[in-house]
């Protein structure tokens, strides 16, 4: 039994039987050929200790002390413990410059925009990595998690050979609610055919993200649910189809879940203009549009 059976996404309980963990493909970091293959045939990459542990947790702290700043995390900022009130609207009336500015922070993009995660997709792309320079940063707290989905509908206005990493900004244990894969859902073509080529921001008649529950969505397809015990340095690869969400944040110190996702392609391959620039448009609002970009109070919200 891989994982606490404590677990929930979305408020559902998961069965044991529908618990999974991640594959660990750590011994295989440096071998390109053998990662590209696993992202076909699992639709992911999970590797251990990917990143420098001490420059991710610095980029922990620079984030976390910002919300500090504004009254939602308590000292030390390192643990992200929330105090339940936030003074952000009072002290940062543009709270879109203000999440642009968190999102930019230097040791942040140290970690997702340098050093061994451009390395790593430089080998899994086999050429020059261009990154979204958009980040998604998402300090997720007690009470909340994330609709399943496929990234395609958010991104896909240029090459499909783009890939999302998720990386744990802090150690991420289940209880805090960490990313969850559901297995196999990459090859679901009947569902991948109702998502790919679908914006959202051209078609406003339906969700970008799946309806219905994912522990009753898994057992209506017969699939585990995967994650793991994230710890910095971490690093989870997707393809643009594989369903994603998160688990619930029940961390019972009442600890935020912080993790970044970023995005990566090759730079000689047509790119999403919504999300390059100084000040990407994104969805319409750029950074504003965003969770992360509202306070963080304690009334627990879904999704
Ligand atoms: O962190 C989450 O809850 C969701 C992350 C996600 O959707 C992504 O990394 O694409
Ligand atoms: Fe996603």
């Amino acid at each position: 039994m891989p994982w606490s059976t404590e677990a929930t996404s979305l408020e559902q309980p998961i069965p044991p039987e529908l618990a999974g963990e991640l594959r660990d493909s750590t011994p295989l970091r440096n071998d390109g050929d053998t990662l590209r293959a696993r992202l076909a045939d699992d639709g992911y990459v999970f590797l251990r200790g990917a990143l420098n542990r001490h420059d991710v947790l610095a980029a922990r702290e620079e984030v976390f002390s910002r919300l500090v700043e504004v009254g939602e995390v308590r000292e030390p900022a390192i643990d992200g413990i929330a105090t339940g009130v936030s003074r952000r609207e009072a002290l940062q009336p543009d709270l879109g410059a203000f999440w642009k500015s968190v999102c930019n922070g230097p040791k942040l993009r140290r970690v997702t925009h340098a050093g061994p995660m451009l390395d790593l997709m430089a080998m899994i792309l086999e050429g020059t990595v261009r990154p979204f320079d958009f980040l998604w940063l998402r300090p997720v707290p007690p009470g909340r998690a994330s609709a399943f989905h496929y990234d395609h509908v958010y991104m896909n206005r240029g090459t499909d050979t783009l890939y999302t990493v998720w990386t744990p900004l802090g150690d991420v244990p289940i209880e805090d609610g960490p990313i969850l894969l559901m297995e196999g859902s990459h090859r679901w073509n009947d569902l991948i055919d109702q998502y790919r080529g679908f914006d959202v921001d051209k078609d406003k008649s339906r969700p970008g993200h799946v309806t219905m529950e994912p522990v009753t969505l898994a057992q209506e397809r017969g699939c585990r649910l995967l994650t793991s015990d994230f710890h910095a340095g971490d690093v989870l690869i997707m393809s643009m189809f594989i369903l994603h969400g998160s688990l619930d944040n029940r961390s019972p110190e009442g600890r935020l879940r912080l993790s970044c996702d970023t995005r990566y392609q090759r730079a000689d391959e047509p790119i999403d203009a919504r999300w390059i620039g100084d000040d990407p448009i994104g969805h319409g609002k750029g950074y504003g549009g965003v969770g992360g970009a509202q306070p963080i109070t304690a009334a627990p919200i879904r999704r």
